[in-house]
């Protein structure tokens, strides 16, 4: 109702200003990020943000609500797709389920290192796999960096063994619950908001994320011990809704395309200092970390993904192209 309400106002204004510019451009466009103000996405958005009013003398918009203030993330994909958020920043993995080529992106041990990953998703793979995301409603401008992610437990893992039987919380992706499975553990798909207080009463016994992730949403405090598997490096996306898309001229589409990528390079070196920081954050808050060297024990227990996840032709020609990248 209220939206309803301020849709009506604004449309309002514009008919008695006798504005030339339709509606959609007029109102602000209002952005939904999971992580708090200060974290190296909610900056790289801020960044995307101050960019498009500039260029545009201000008659684009944009607004982020940080911290999840516009709900989970599951629930923000939807209203991206129904046109409600106009633009956000996505981890792939919710992703997963919905659109199958962005599986390829979450496979485990997949990525050399973070120069590699940047040349696939900066590339033609990139590029498929945002012209996909767009058939459902989400047009993605850049990619953003979200690190590697590894297991951080209340009880103490050294080696894949460990994780038989534990609880572990994954995100709404069903290659992210056969990941785990592999493992010998018990995926358990709750939303991000949520791992903190289950961690704290022993419902799960551990979840996996980046340092970044690990240390804002202080988990390292209810789970301490870290083992550095890094197993997948599934990165994130800018993007706007179709809805919104699809109404804008060519001229708009380019300042935001390159309002996005300008944050991307922002963000990605945020990104790379904040990791560190992070480490050392949650080590002087207690954290116990395994740091591994041979990952070679757990990239092998991967292989009934890669079946299940990589087999199918264009699955396969995907992950040919991310290997023979160069
Ligand atoms: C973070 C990511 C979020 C969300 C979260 C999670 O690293 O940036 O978008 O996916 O992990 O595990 O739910």
């Amino acid at each position: 109702m209220t939206r309803r309400l301020m849709n009506w106002a604004a449309a309002a204004a514009i008919a008695l200003l006798g504005w030339t510019s339709t509606p959609s451009q007029a109102q602000e466009w209002r952005g939904w990020n999971i992580h708090p103000p200060d974290y190296p996405v909610s900056k790289g958005m801020d960044r995307f943000t101050e960019l498009v009013a500039q260029r545009s003398n201000g008659r684009l918009k944009l607004k982020t609500y940080h911290s999840a203030q516009l709900g989970q993330q599951d629930e923000a994909i939807q209203q991206m797709r129904l046109g409600s958020i106009d633009f956000a920043e996505f981890n792939l993995s919710p992703l997963n389920n919905l659109v199958a080529s962005t599986q390829v992106l979450t496979l485990p041990y997949l990525f050399r290192d973070v120069e590699h990953l940047h040349r696939v998703v900066d590339g033609p793979v990139g590029d498929q796999i945002a012209a996909e995301l767009e058939k459902v409603g989400i047009v993605p401008l850049a990619w953003y960096d979200a690190g590697a992610r590894s297991f951080y437990t209340r009880n103490k893992v050294t080696k894949p063994e460990d994780l038989k039987g534990m609880k572990i919380r994954v995100q709404t992706s069903d290659l992210w619950i056969d990941l785990v499975k592999a493992l010998g553990a018990n995926p358990t798909p709750l939303p991000f908001g949520e791992v903190y207080t289950s961690l704290q009463s022993g419902v799960i016994d551990g979840a996996e994320n980046n340092w970044p992730s690990y240390e804002s949403t202080r988990h390292f405090e209810v789970a301490k011990y870290y083992i550095t598997d890094e197993h997948s490096n599934v990165p994130e996306i800018l993007a706007v809704s179709a809805t919104r898309w699809r109404r804008l001229n060519d001229a708009d589409k380019k300042l935001l395309k390159d309002a996005a990528r300008e944050s991307a390079t922002h963000q990605r070196q945020l990104w790379a200092e904040r990791e560190k920081v992070s480490r050392e954050r949650v080590i002087a808050g207690g954290a116990v970390v395994t740091d591994l060297e041979d990952r070679s024990g757990w990239s092998a227990l991967m292989k009934p993904v890669y079946d299940k996840y990589a087999a199918d032709p264009k699955m396969a020609d995907l992950v040919k192209q991310i290997r023979e990248t160069k």
